[in-house]
């Protein structure tokens, strides 16, 4: 899936809180470029700032390959920025916070949102903070992409690791 020709694009969306911005931060080698600002209200849990454009950052693979990471805003009436991240881009990487209120339906909202750039490359999805909320198994998402006709790798995952974030980088692109 790697062209050792071309660094990767990869871009990781999913709503607000679900850990884009920490997911990027823990393992991005050069200091991430944001585009944080407080938000006027408590948007999710503790969260006291939102991603308004994006966030930028660099990591290179085992054996020298570079990978651009571009992680989107989650809110909604941002979305015009999806298209202009994804474009030339090599695949998706989608978070779903376990602890939010309907995780399942906003993976239906996230797939159909980029569904056509996910028609022409690849998917790995991953699940945060379950250890705040353990009420949806991975079985309960991996039936919700069965009922789509969509197979695509589903992991637990905490963002503020950076072995768990490499684990989601590697299963899209190797
Ligand atoms: N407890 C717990 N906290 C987590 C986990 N993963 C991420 N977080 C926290 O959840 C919050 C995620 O915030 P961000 O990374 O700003 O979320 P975002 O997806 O960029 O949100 P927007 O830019 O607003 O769309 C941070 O406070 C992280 O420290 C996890 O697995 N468990
Ligand atoms: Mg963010």
């Amino acid at each position: 899936m790697i062209n050792p020709e071309k660094p990767s694009k990869i871009i990781f969306t999913g709503p607000v809180g679900a850990g884009k911005t920490t997911a990027i931060c823990s393992i991005s080698e050069n200091r991430v470029l944001h585009s944080e600002v407080k938000s006027s209200r408590h948007i999710r849990h503790d969260k006291k700032t939102t991603t308004v454009a994006m966030d930028y950052g660099t990591l290179t693979l085992d054996g020298g390959h570079k990978v651009h990471l571009y992680g989107t805003p989650g809110q909604q009436r941002f979305e015009f920025m999806w298209p202009i991240l994804t474009k030339g881009g090599n695949g998706l990487i989608l978070f779903l916070d376990n602890a939010s209120p309907d995780p399942l339906n906003d993976m239906h909202t996230y797939l159909d949102a980029f569904a056509q750039f996910i028609q022409r490359t690849h998917v790995v999805i991953g699940i945060t903070r379950c250890d705040v909320s353990n009420r949806i198994k991975l079985s309960d998402y991996k039936q919700v992409l069965a009922q789509r006709g969509q197979i695509f790798p589903v992991e637990k995952i905490d963002a503020r690791r950076a072995e768990d974030v490499k684990k989601l980088v590697h299963l899209l692109l190797l």
